[in-house]
């Protein structure tokens, strides 16, 4: 492959100027499967240079858009630290857009932790329910991040959306607690739409933040995730849902990619994600 620049492509404003802070968290610390999501920011930086910065579909041109890519920022073992680290780091950005790319999933707590402050609803995108309060004694576990992101804004104001994997305990817990989540076998059934309606009904007065968990797609789309699970989301679902939601959103990340179980596939629909969500948070704040 040609070089390119380290950075991910048409994010070059600088940093004061910036709506948009890409950052890269190269965590896998509490994979349970497959250890290697460390190295997805890199590659998917790599797969962003291979997109054309003009978008057909909205006619925007991303380059015109107020990126910066921070790079990555440095973390350790223990994943509470991480947690803390990237808590931190999101609150120096000070009301810019953070668009976070791990490393595994439980990157996604720090990022929430720092914009609770705000009325807030998060949307997690993920094949598994993550409701466990602690995995092999680890509660900043990837298994556990759905719980976590519960406690730190309230259930009332999660959703999850393709599940399809949970143990039968956190199962039942999670419904006697009123999670609300979509079982990825209905979003089949009745489509995405009608679900991102009623997203939209329930939360359309709040700030978004978008968690998306590569592993909601199904593993034909996304090959290359920690924890692959078959009969999952296509892509043009999780297109449609990105779109639909971004105009709200406070903040994404895309997790889980797991570049060593990848061709390219899964690195490059996660960069087009981004890419994505930018360009239609943008076209609808943009003067
Ligand atoms: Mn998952």
């Amino acid at each position: 492959m040609r070089e390119f620049p380290d950075y991910f492509a048409d994010a070059e404003s600088n940093f004061r100027n910036a709506r948009y802070v890409i950052f890269g968290v190269p965590f896998d610390g509490t994979s349970t499967f497959r250890y290697g999501s460390k190295d997805a920011p890199a590659e998917i930086r790599k797969a962003s240079w291979n997109f054309e910065s003009f978008h057909m579909e909205t006619e925007i041109d991303l380059s015109t858009i107020p990126v910066h890519d921070y790079g990555d920022i440095q973390v350790e073992d223990e994943p509470e630290k991480v947690v803390k680290r990237v808590e931190e780091f999101v609150c120096r950005l000070s009301g810019k857009i953070p668009v976070a790319i791990g490393g595994e999933h439980t990157i996604s707590c720090g990022v929430v932790r720092a914009l609770k402050k705000r009325d807030i609803a998060v949307i997690l995108l993920d094949a598994h329910l993550d409701f466990r309060d602690s995995y092999e004694g680890i509660r900043y576990s990837h298994a556990c991040v759905a719980r976590r992101i519960a406690e730190e804004i309230g259930i009332d104001n999660l959703v999850i959306l393709g599940v399809r994997s949970a143990g039968k305990e956190e199962y039942m817990e999670a419904k006697e607690k009123g999670l609300f989540f979509v079982d990825a076998f209905r979003i089949k059934k009745e489509g995405v739409e009608r679900v991102i309606h009623q997203i939209m009904e329930r939360f359309g007065e709040k700030e978004l933040y978008l968690s998306l968990d590569m592993d909601v797609l199904d593993p034909s789309f996304a090959p290359g995730v920690s924890t692959p699970e078959p009969f999952g989301l296509s892509s043009s679902d999780v297109k449609k849902c990105i779109e639909s939601l971004s105009p709200s959103i406070t903040g994404f990340d895309v997790v889980e990619v797991c570049p060593k179980y990848d061709y390219g596939i899964t690195s490059v629909l996660a960069a087009k994600f981004i890419r994505i969500a930018i360009d239609r948070s943008w076209s609808s704040i943009k003067p």
